[in-house]
């Protein structure tokens, strides 16, 4: 057995409370090394000789990455304080028992060698999420190439490759005329990418963010947008570009005309007098990467961040939105995340705020600063097994499993799954064209739990490289639209509304064929049962023994094969669809 491997800390990633009263309990241990995990616990403040006060309780592999088995146990408690250890034994029946960071050959008998786990704080600490959002289905708008309702010739809006500065004129009343199109796909929530004053098309580099940019439309325009929205049960998330602003943001500006004598010089990081801002220049401030025309706010200036948590309170109260996406929010600190969250849940109590981060972002994820966060590593494994082919299913688990395992349990169906965005190029481009491939994909996507996010003209069969080119004109012309994917998102959608054992099911089997290029999962819910599986290889595979099956895929009976590329969630045969 590895000992270097076994890891347990009594804090609110290994011992959390879910409700009141009940606990999960993580243990790591390498993988494989364990026949059996048990974990003995006892109230901390009871002698140690009240042996009838003592638990014990068998832990599950909940998952497994590459290297790791995570045991997971849930127990119900009401104690002020826990006391535990961990009883390990591996396949040559050696036990070891664990507790406080030591390793012990004899049962642990003495309190100092034990863990322990204030149960009232862990409870204080509870995940509180917007459960109106759980495992919803997001559709993602980049507002300048959506749609418009401005004359735009043919040509214009249909141009391809596409530059960064191309104007085709999308406005928020574009996409309240198009609003048909998105809900009759069946998603839950729009995500716009930013909408505020500022002279690029993509409107990350913001001059004011108390108004629209004119171009987009106005306040009644979003507020009119937000009541359709809501009408149709459907939710609004804004972009709150907080890391940076435009260099016409008034206190920049201010700085850029009185130089050291600006009230505003601590808004920013300047570096030096008098601000460079030639091209080509390394300018004296810092910047979003190499942006120059992005400088960095300074949040640790309370009168900064007092500034930006008013601009968000502002849009919550003034327009009624649903949400924050909370651009480069990993370059942000702890401290203002902490408040922010604060502050916006007193304006509403269930606003989700989101992350972007392109890695794993558990630090900013254990209740107190965001709700979830931008599911790159979903992507990344996405592309590894499919694009790249260069993860097998059961690496492709693996990279799923890490996340799971390292995350508290509450955030699965909060993550933000997407197989691509408007910083990527468009899945089916990385795909080589290849409309199997982004059709798996999809279904990964869609049928796992998690908040899948479309980006807009996926499910056209748009396609697009690297940015600026993944930000075409929306196709609208239904010619050019590939209809029989649009079909296909809408069912597949469809069934995950249907279907809440894909979502809340439990993961009753669940393994990777890695020689036929398979990812099989059994999902079950009460007396729901689900199958769903993926082949993510070339070829045609057979799965003898799932006859009398019904694929909701096809909408036919399950032929007992899956061709190259093909999902199939199966349901038993008297299901109807
Ligand atoms: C522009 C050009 C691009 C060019 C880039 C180079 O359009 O073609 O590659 O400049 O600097 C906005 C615009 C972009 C624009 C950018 C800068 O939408 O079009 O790009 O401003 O002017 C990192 C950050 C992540 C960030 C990405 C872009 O961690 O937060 O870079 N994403 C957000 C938004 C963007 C937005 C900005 C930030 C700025 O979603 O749309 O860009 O407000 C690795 C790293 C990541 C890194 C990623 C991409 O994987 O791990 O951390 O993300 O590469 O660089």
């Amino acid at each position: 057995m590895e000992y270097a491997a076994i890891r347990h800390y009594a804090d609110k990633r290994y011992c959390y409370a879910t409700e009141k009263g009940h606990f999960v309990i993580r243990l790591e241990v390498k993988k494989g090394d364990a026949l059996k995990v048990i974990l003995h616990t006892q109230n901390k403040y009871l002698p140690l000789a009240y042996m009838d006060t003592r638990q014990e309780c068998v832990m599950e592999p909940a998952y497994s990455d590459d290297y790791i088995d995570y045991y997971e146990t849930e127990v119900d408690l009401d104690v002020v304080c826990l006391r535990y250890f961990f009883e390990i034994e591996d396949w040559a029946g050696k036990v070891v028992y664990y507790g406080n960071h030591g390793f012990y050959d004899q049962c642990i008998t003495s309190i100092d060698r034990m863990f322990d786990c204030p149960q009232t704080l862990r409870e204080e600490e509870r995940f509180e999420l917007p459960s109106w959002a759980e495992n919803k289905v997001i559709y993602q708008i980049f507002p300048s190439r959506f749609a418009t309702d401005k004359e735009v010739s043919e040509e214009d809006w249909y141009q391809a490759p596409i530059g960064g500065k191309a104007d085709l004129k999308g406005s928020l009343r574009g996409i309240i005329e198009h609003f048909d199109h998105i809900r009759n796909l069946g998603v839950d929530i729009l995500y716009l990418t930013p909408i505020f004053r500022s002279d690029s098309v993509h409107k990350y580099n913001t001059a004011d963010y108390y108004e629209i940019d004119a171009s987009f439309g106005d306040k009644e325009d979003l507020k009119e947008l937000v009541r359709l929205a809501h009408g149709a049960g459907m939710y609004v998330i804004l972009d709150g570009v907080f890391n940076h602003t435009g260099i016409d943001f008034f206190a920049f500006r201010d700085i850029m005309e009185k130089q050291d004598k600006s009230a505003y010089v601590d808004w920013y990081y300047i570096e030096s007098f008098p601000l460079v801002m030639e091209w080509g220049k390394r300018p004296g401030y810092k910047t979003f990467s190499y942006a120059g025309y992005m400088p960095k706010l300074n949040l640790q200036n309370p009168e900064t961040a007092d500034y930006v948590i008013n601009v968000a309170a502002y849009w919550i109260r003034e327009c009624d939105i649903d949400g924050w996406r909370l651009d480069v929010a990993d370059e942000i600190s702890h401290s203002f995340w902490k408040r922010f969250r604060r502050e916006m849940k007193a304006v509403k109590k269930d606003i989700l705020l989101v992350g972007e981060v392109w890695h794993y972002a558990g630090d900013f994820l254990e209740g107190d600063e965001w709700d979830s966060v931008m599911n790159y590593p979903f992507y990344d494994a996405v592309v590894d097994l499919i694009v790249r082919e260069e993860l097998t299913p059961s690496g492709f688990r693996g990279k799923l499993n890490f996340v799971k395992g390292n995350l508290n349990k509450a955030l699965e169906g909060y993550l933000w799954n997407f197989i691509d965005t408007h910083d990527t190029a468009r899945f089916l481009h990385s795909a080589g064209n290849d409309m199997r491939k982004q059709n798996l994909a999809a279904a990964m996507q869609l049928l796992l739990p998690g908040m899948p996010m479309i980006y807009y003209g996926d499910e056209v069969g748009m396609e697009g490289g690297p940015d600026p080119d993944c930000r075409r004109g929306m196709l609208w012309d239904k010619k050019r639209q590939k209809q029989d994917c649009l079909a296909y998102y809408r069912r597949l959608i469809r069934i995950r509304h249907q279907y809440p054992v894909l979502t809340k099911g439990i993961m009753a089997v669940q393994y990777g064929e890695d020689e036929k290029g398979l990812l099989y999962m059994e999902r079950k819910l009460d007396e729901q049962r689900i199958i769903l599986i993926f082949h993510v290889r070339k070829g045609i595979v057979r799965l003898p023994g799932l006859e009398g099956w019904r694929n909701l895929i096809t909408e036919e009976d399950f032929s007992g094969s899956l061709g190259e590329y093909e999902a199939a969630v199966l349901v038993p045969g008297a299901a109807t669809y």
